[in-house]
């Protein structure tokens, strides 16, 4: 072997290092109770690993505690981004028991998940200021975007400085609008999905190697 071989050897073992080294980087998916958030982290993690993240519900507030999908390796274009999706519960200005109590659910429980829920939201806004390199944000494209939540979530984000990709689900639904979610946000880049469906999941993961690879 030639000198310059064993050079280019060497060099490739450093650089192979250096990328095996690099931590995984960790995304948020934050937005609204029922924006499809659990429905699309469990859609990445089935597609990507072939397990699901956690239960999706029609209920408010299923996900009370964030759930954390590591090592999640997404191939675009020949280069591969690892990144760990967090699922965090849906961020509202208030939770109420009476909420649960249209769904079915006792007093007792319903008591004890809006308890959970509260903690949850503490939980993930703490994770924003501290724990997060990216985030996904989820909207319901078929409700009005313009809430004190999504204002407050997406200004902390932008205090962060921390890249942002909006998407606009249920595009499946009549009545979905997701010209509205992208002129309430013109800062930021809207893409549109059915997570439920799996629509437009490809431009999804192309955006999410461009913004977090
Ligand atoms: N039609 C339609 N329904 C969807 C879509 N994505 C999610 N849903 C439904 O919306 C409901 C809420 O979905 P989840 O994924 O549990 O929502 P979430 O944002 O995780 O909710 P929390 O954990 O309560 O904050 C469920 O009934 C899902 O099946 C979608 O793209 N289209
Ligand atoms: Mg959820």
């Amino acid at each position: 072997m030639g000198l310059l071989t064993n050079l280019k050897d060497s060099i490739s073992r450093v650089t192979d290092g250096l990328f095996a080294a690099e931590e995984p980087k960790r995304i948020g998916i934050y937005g609204p109770p029922n924006a499809g958030k659990t429905t699309l982290a469990n859609r990445i993690a089935r597609d990507w690993t072939g397990d699901a993240v956690g239960p999706e519900s029609h209920i408010p507030h299923e996900t009370r505690r964030a759930r954390r999908k590591e090592n999640v390796e997404i191939e675009r274009n020949g280069r591969t981004v690892t990144i760990d999706i967090v699922d965090t519960p849906g961020v509202t200005t208030k939770v109420d028991y009476k909420e649960f109590l249209d769904h079915d659910i006792e007093k007792e429980d319903a008591v004890r998940r809006s308890r959970e829920a509260t903690e949850g939201v503490a939980e993930a806004m703490h994770w924003l200021r501290e724990d997060v390199d990216g985030v996904i944000y989820v909207l319901d494209s078929t409700t009005d975007p313009f809430t004190q939540v999504n204002t407050m979530l997406i200004g902390i984000i932008e205090s962060q400085d921390l890249p942002v990709l909006i998407l606009a689900n249920k595009t499946d639904l009549p009545g979905t609008d997701v010209k509205q979610i992208a002129n309430a946000f013109p800062q930021h880049e809207t893409i549109p999905l059915s997570a439920l469906e799996g629509e437009n999941m490809d431009e999804v993961y192309t955006k999410i190697a461009e913004y977090f690879g």
